[in-house]
Parts: C-alpha cells; sequence; structure tokens
C-alpha cells in the first residue's frame, strides 16, 4: 500500500489520520508546483490530478480524503475516528460535513481565487474571493457560538475525523490570513488544543 501525497491540506488530512491510527505507510511525494499531479501516469490514477491518492497492493486505487480514510478505518478501527455507534458517526458525519462545507470550503475558495498557484487552473474572481474573506469571519463566529457549549472536540467529547478536516482548515486560514479572530475564545482554544496534538506536525 502507498500513499500519493504532496504539501497541500487534503493529503495532509490524510497524514494527521494515518498518524492518529498509529499507521506506517510508505509515501510517493508529489511536487504539484513542478506539476507532477498533470503526469500521464498520476492521471491514470487519478483522472482529476489531484492528491490524496491510496494505491492498494493489488493496485487498486482509492482517492478523495474522506474515502481514503473511511478505508482505513475499516481495515484499522482502532481508535475509532467515524463514531463508535449510531448517533456518534451520525454526529461526526454532521459535523465533517459543516466543516467541509462551512469552514473549509470558504477558506479553500478564498485561496483558489487569489493564490498564484491557481491562477492557470481556472478563472479567479476577485470579488468572489472577498466575499468569502468576509463570510470566513462570520462562519468562524458561528462554530465560536456552537462550541460554547464546552464540548471537548467539534462533534463531542471524541476527537474525530470531524477536527482533522477542522486542522486542514486551521492550516488553510493560516495561510491566507484567515485565522478565527481573538475574540473568539471557544475555537481559538480548540484549535489550541489540536495543534498541540502528536499529529499536527506530520
Ligand atoms: N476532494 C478531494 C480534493 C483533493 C484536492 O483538491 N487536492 C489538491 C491539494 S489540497 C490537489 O491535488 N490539487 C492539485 C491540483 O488541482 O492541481 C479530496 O478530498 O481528496
Amino acid at each position: 500500500m502507498k500513499l500519493y501525497d504532496g504539501g497541500a491540506p487534503s493529503p495532509r488530512r490524510v497524514r494527521i489520520f494515518i498518524a492518529e491510527k498509529g499507521l506506517d505507510i510508505p509515501k510517493v511525494e508529489l511536487d504539484l508546483t513542478a506539476g507532477d499531479n498533470r503526469h500521464p501516469d498520476f492521471l491514470k490514477l487519478n483522472s482529476l490530478g489531484q492528491v490524496p491518492v491510496l494505491e492498494l497492493d493489488d493496485r487498486t486505487v482509492i482517492s478523495e480524503s474522506i474515502a481514503i480514510c473511511r478505508y482505513l478505518e475499516e481495515t484499522h478501527p482502532d481508535p475509532a475516528l467515524f463514531g463508535s455507534d449510531a448517533v456518534e458517526r451520525a454526529r461526526i458525519e454532521m459535523w465533517n460535513r459543516r466543516m467541509e462545507i462551512e469552514i473549509l470550503g470558504t477558506l479553500a475558495n478564498v485561496a483558489m481565487h487569489t493564490l498564484p498557484y491557481f491562477k492557470d487552473k481556472g478563472i479567479q474572481v476577485p470579488a468572489f474571493a472577498d466575499a468569502q474573506r468576509e463570510a470566513a469571519q462570520t462562519k468562524w463566529a458561528w462554530l465560536n457560538d456552537e462550541l460554547s457549549d464546552g464540548r471537548a472536540f467539534v462533534a463531542g467529547e471524541v476527537f474525530s475525523i470531524a477536527d482533522i478536516t477542522g486542522m486542514a482548515a486551521s492550516m488553510v486560514a493560516e495561510f491566507v490570513d484567515l485565522k478565527p479572530g481573538e475574540h473568539l475564545h471557544h475555537v481559538r482554544a480548540w484549535e489550541e488544543t489540536l495543534r498541540s496534538r502528536h499529529s499536527w506536525s506530520v
């Protein structure tokens, strides 16, 4: 088994997941800025030219961060990062989607519509980037209100894939200078907890 990796938030999400599971999976490092992900050999693995990609020993290929994480969850159930019972699984799914759509997606839109790397990958709309910049602080404030009930992690008392998505969002936020405002104490405290985990630095 090997993970096609690259210095970007999506593969990092999988690297964190792997570290939290205590697994050791060999990696193939792609240089996205050099266009390794557009090489015909890699496009045969993922026609979208995106990382991460997990290739199993029998040559089965799995793309999409969450699909890879779900495969690893099934094959290595402990610790459970997608929940342990029906309610926990549903709450984690709900929060992972919220973290993806409301937080990570908003920040990623700012990155895609402003950073030079994405210039030739689509049409950049500066006004949309500005609107998403403004939306980002509103979304952080919403999350702050949610976390004000004192829960330890975003989906409850257990660390989960939803927090890992939050970790990716936190990294992107730093990159596009959209960290949650200092007055948002609950989000800042949650972020600090995540940043202090051993998996943060993988
Ligand atoms: N939905 C995909 C997104 C993957 C993705 O956007 N990967 C980015 C890095 S964060 C990438 O490979 N970008 C290279 C490119 O599009 O040129 C997932 O979660 O795996």
